[in-house]
């Protein structure tokens, strides 16, 4: 079956919108991509962003909104899913997704606070909910095991925040999470992680980060 004709509108650093390319990418799906600026969308971006967030995904013109909904119909529309086939395990799966969508969201607060109070409480949060995981992560190459599944695609741009986060200074948010940080280390050498990122990536975030004002922009601007 003819897939249909896909665009995925994203911005350059944000990480729903690489989960939403990797699962492209995992699964070998043709698509073109626009990059919008959020401070100043563009007019046609309201009509199809209820919420005024990115990604959103074009099928052949008609949108589709919320990162998962849209890794979650790529799956659908594909053979060989990245979900266990046990309905159990996939539903296991979703609830380390939501997860990790906190661990993202307390990333953000992390990134983006100038309450040092707040970003201390960050940093126990962060380190807690690794270790969390760590007990949950099994033996294998990826979360379940041997093969790369959607909930990887959650976690890499997770991983990737915190890999740039320790280059400028090692919080020792994985010291008590040595498989989840060698998780992370492998996601990220992985092709279609690799290139969910566009070429200004590094720039971008560093900008992001130095206009926040924040505890962590003025280490970096320090
Ligand atoms: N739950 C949404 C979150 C998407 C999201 O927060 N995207 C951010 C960029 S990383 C955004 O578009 N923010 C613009 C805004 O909130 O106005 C999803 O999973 O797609």
């Amino acid at each position: 079956m003819a897939l249909p004709k896909f665009k995925l509108i994203s911005f350059p650093i944000c990480p729903y919108v690489q989960r939403a390319m990797i699962i492209l990418k995992e699964k070998n799906i043709p698509f073109e991509v626009e990059y919008i600026n959020l401070m100043e969308p563009p007019v046609w971006f309201h009509d199809i962003s209820p919420l005024g967030k990115v990604p959103v995904l074009l099928v052949d013109e008609k949108p589709l909104f919320e990162s998962m909904v849209i890794c979650d119909y790529l799956d659908e529309i594909t053979e060989d899913s990245l979900y266990p086939e046990n309905i159990f395990e996939k539903a296991q799966n979703r609830s380390w997704i939501e997860f990790g969508n906190d661990i993202l969201s307390t990333t953000f607060d992390f990134l983006r606070t100038d309450d040092q109070k707040k970003f201390n409480l960050c940093i126990e949060t962060l380190t807690d909910r690794f270790e969390i995981l760590e007990e949950e992560f099994t033996n294998g190459d990826y979360f379940n095991g041997a093969d790369f599944s959607i909930i990887d695609a959650v976690y890499a741009p997770i991983f990737r925040y915190h890999k740039r986060i320790e280059e400028y200074k090692d919080y020792g948010f994985f010291d008590d999470a040595p498989n989840v940080k060698a998780w992370g280390e492998r996601l990220l050498e992985r092709p279609s992680v690799i290139n969910s990122i566009p070429d200004n990536y590094s720039e971008a975030l560093k900008r992001f980060l130095t206009n926040q004002n924040s505890i962590l922009g003025n280490l970096l601007t320090a």
